[in-house]
């Protein structure tokens, strides 16, 4: 049995469950946030069985399209380093979305 932790997009995260109910594929999701862009996304739990891993990571392939996002952070001069003020912005571009995953092996699996 394995574990599976995907982080997807929030506007991606009701696709996929949706999804792997269909299929009958338990998961739990849990709301979390990108270190880097400080923007809110899900982190999805799905304990499956091993041959079901490919299922999952082929919902997560059509459902979780990868796009390009806009990042606008400070720019911090040498005398504001310590100051909330940091002018002028600067604006990064990363690609963001798909799936990050994750897949571990699970020890043992018990509800009680
Ligand atoms: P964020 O940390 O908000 O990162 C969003 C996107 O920003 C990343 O997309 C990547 O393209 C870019 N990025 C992240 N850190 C960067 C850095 N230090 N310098 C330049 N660009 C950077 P993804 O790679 O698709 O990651 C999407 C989300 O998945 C991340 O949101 C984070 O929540 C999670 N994630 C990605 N890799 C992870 C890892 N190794 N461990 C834990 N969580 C991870």
């Amino acid at each position: 049995m394995k574990m599976i932790f995907a982080i997807v997009r929030k506007e991606d995260e009701g696709f996929v469950i949706e999804r792997l109910n269909k299929e009958k594929i338990s998961v739990t999701k849990l709301s979390s946030t990108g270190g880097f862009l400080r923007k809110g996304n899900a982190t999805l739990m799905i304990g499956t069985e091993d041959e079901q891993v490919d299922t999952v990571l082929q919902i997560m392939k059509e459902e979780c399209s990868r796009r390009q996002e806009v990042m606008i952070s400070p720019t911090y001069s040498a005398s504001s380093r310590d100051s909330v003020m940091g002018y002028p912005s600067s604006q990064i571009t990363v690609e963001a979305g798909g799936a990050t995953v994750f897949i571990v092996n699970v020890e043992q699996f018990i509800k009680l």
